[in-house]
């Protein structure tokens, strides 16, 4: 039997699905997602099989033009998880065409494509009329020579099967790198740690989810198959705190009991999940914050 495995990074602006297509393809959410931009902050693995082959997906940071110390750390993050690969896939969103940003991508993927095969996934082809698509395709092809195009729904599922058959088959032949059974690579304590944040980022508006982050302090298993997990989110003013905690702490309130009714089924056991907010005026500028989160802090400079 000839096995296959390999890494699949799937790039592309803010908000084009990446996580979504992740979640899809593993068939369980490893990856947070919102209906906000700049939602994943760092490499998240994800393991799929599919017949013999292995495919090791890598969920990315969307690439945007970076600001502050964290925004580039994230968009090293992403064209590091590209220029690791063994094939990358850009998602564009179909509704939103070529973008500035799309144009960019475009720019900077001539520079890590050399060798690698590069695929085209134009995502939520169910926002738009199936006439669209072609232009859009062409469009794109023509601009980047791309090994193949998918017409994708990450949420529904449309050729999602498709991409990964032609991704499995693509694979370079070797042996499988994750135990049969893995489904992510990343800590458990992060995983928590990314529920609640996501949890936030649903509920809070504005500013206010790119300018908090939240650690697991501490997991401790107990004699009942339960577990107590302590999280602190880090915000950076006395104000932030306020609108976190809500009037009579309801917010958080609310946050740390939909964040815990996920991490119940996805661990299926009883989870007692207690939640901190502390003010760090600074915590962007904190290498530690950045290990947390699985960012290299040098990249952010
Ligand atoms: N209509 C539609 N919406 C989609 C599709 N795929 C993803 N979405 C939605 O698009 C939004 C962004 O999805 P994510 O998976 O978080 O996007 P992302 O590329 O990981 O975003 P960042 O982590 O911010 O870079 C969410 O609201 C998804 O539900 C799709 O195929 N169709
Ligand atoms: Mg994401």
């Amino acid at each position: 039997m000839t096995t296959r495995a390999g890494f699949v990074a799937l790039i592309g602006e803010p908000n084009a699905g990446k996580s979504t297509l992740l979640n899809r393809m593993v068939g369980a959410k490893v990856s947070i997602v919102t209906h906000k931009v700049q939602t994943t902050r760092a490499r998240i693995r994800g393991v799929a099989m599919e017949g013999e082959a292995q495919i090791v997906f890598v969920d990315t940071p969307g690439l945007f033009q970076p600001r502050r110390r964290l925004d580039r750390a994230m968009v090293a993050a992403a064209w590091g998880g590209a220029a690791d690969a063994d094939i990358v896939v850009l998602m564009v969103e179909a509704h939103r065409g070529i973008t500035e940003g799309v144009e960019r991508i475009l720019e900077g993927l001539t520079e890590i494509a050399k060798g690698r095969t590069v695929a085209l996934a134009i995502n939520k082809i169910d926002r738009v009329p199936a006439e669209k698509l072609l232009g859009l395709s062409e469009a794109l092809n023509a601009r980047f020579e791309f090994a193949r195009t998918f017409m994708i729904s990450a949420e529904r599922g449309h050729g999602v099967a498709d991409l990964r058959k032609w991704l499995a088959a693509e694979l370079p032949e070797g042996p499988w790198l994750y135990p049969e059974d893995q489904i992510a690579d990343l800590p458990m304590r992060m995983i928590a740690a990314e529920i609640t944040r996501e949890k936030l980022t649903l509920r809070l508006h504005q500013e206010l989810p790119y300018q908090l982050t939240v650690e697991t302090e501490n997991w401790e298993e107990r004699k009942d198959g339960s577990a107590r997990i302590d999280q602190v989110i880090y915000v950076m003013r006395d104000g932030h705190k306020g609108i976190v905690l809500g009037k009579r702490g309801e917010t958080v309130k609310a946050v740390g009991q939909a964040a815990r009714a996920e991490l119940e089924e996805f661990l299926d056991r009883k989870i007692h999940l207690f939640l901190q907010v502390k003010v760090r005026p600074n915590w962007l500028e904190e290498a530690e914050r950045y290990s947390e989160m699985g960012l290299d802090f040098k990249d952010g400079n």
